[in-house]
């Protein structure tokens, strides 16, 4: 990987916010303060904003609190993390009427490439990878910023159980288990505690269970009616397509959230051979080989009926995708 053009500009520039897209995960929220505090500890003004809510969950990292919702003005640089278009970070207008340079670091496939400098690795696990290795160059990584980066890595590696888990990546967590974070700590923070109202979501959510195609296939619904019935949030959505994933003999599971009378943000997983980054993206979406997702514009039954005729399709082609 080569950052000598992002070490230049950190080095000649002053005044930094580093976003991330809306509806952040761990790799996210890690990964904008892993960055935020690296330029910070190098004396530049950096700031981090993120155009939604922070999950409670990650409120325990180092500088969780200072995450500004909203940013005016104008700063000399826009770091962009784990962002495979410019839309999904939320700015109302287009950063370059915020920033002289617009930095763009991300592991996702379908990256638009938006950014003047790109830096786009889609075998890396997880931004948080990626930007080990630039902020180690940087500064020295305290217990702060391992903190950060070990949660970016187990959250989008599902603490190394996902396909993108790599001896590289694992070498990094070992780095930072050397620094002083406690996978405990962490894993307690991130995958164990829940709201009543998130596990009310669970009880409602695996009643919409359905699966197709000779089990190949497993969906699940969460309707705008489950939501307030449960009294769960957003973020409390995170990981219930696992329960569909994770029955036997399912290749793909597929994730309904109706969020209005025409708007379906649909999640995909595969197990084995299913490139699912494929199938998003034929619905305008993206992501990667095993998990991505897209939006459509449509009623519920509508998108349901449509997503799963394509899905059948890309299982009916057994083999053209195997990789
Ligand atoms: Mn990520």
């Amino acid at each position: 990987m080569d950052f000598s053009a992002l070490k230049k500009i950190i080095a000649g520039y002053n005044t930094f916010v580093v976003t991330s897209h809306i509806m952040p995960d761990g790799d996210s929220i890690g990964s904008v303060l892993a960055f935020t505090l690296a330029l910070q500890r190098v004396g530049k003004n950096a700031i981090a904003v993120v155009k939604d809510d922070v999950p409670r969950k990650y409120a325990f990292l180092a500088g969780a609190d200072d995450i500004k919702r909203d940013f005016d003005g104008k700063c000399d640089v826009i770091i962009s993390l784990d962002c495979g278009d410019e839309e999904r970070l939320g700015f109302e207008n287009k950063l370059k009427t915020y920033a002289g340079i617009v930095v763009n670091i991300d592991h996702h496939k379908s990256n638009s490439l938006f950014g003047d400098i790109n830096i786009i690795e889609n075998q890396a696990s997880s931004v948080g990878e990626i930007i080990y290795h630039i902020i180690k160059d940087m500064t020295s990584i305290d217990l702060d910023i391992a903190q950060c980066l070990y949660t970016s890595i187990i959250t989008d590696t599902g603490s190394i159980r996902y396909s993108n888990s790599t001896p590289c990546c694992v070498r990094i967590l070992a780095e930072l288990i050397e620094k002083g974070v406690k996978p405990d700590f962490i894993s307690r923070q991130v995958f164990e505690r829940r709201s009543i109202e998130s596990v009310n979501l669970i009880k409602l959510s695996l009643d919409t269970l359905e699966l197709f195609d000779n089990n190949r296939i497993a969906s699940i619904s969460i309707t705008k009616e489950i939501m307030e019935k449960s009294g769960a949030k957003e973020e409390d959505t995170d990981g219930i397509i696992n329960y569909a994933r994770e029955i036997e003999g399912v290749e793909v599971a597929i994730l309904f959230k109706e969020r209005g009378e025409k708007l379906v943000k649909v999640g995909f997983r595969s197990n084995e051979w299913v490139d699912v980054g494929k199938i998003a993206e034929d619905f305008g979406g993206g992501g990667h080989l095993r998990a991505s997702g897209c939006t459509l514009k449509m009623p519920l039954d509508e998108a349901r009926s449509q997503v799963l005729n394509v899905v059948k399709k890309y299982l009916a082609g057994e083999g053209a995708w195997m990789e």
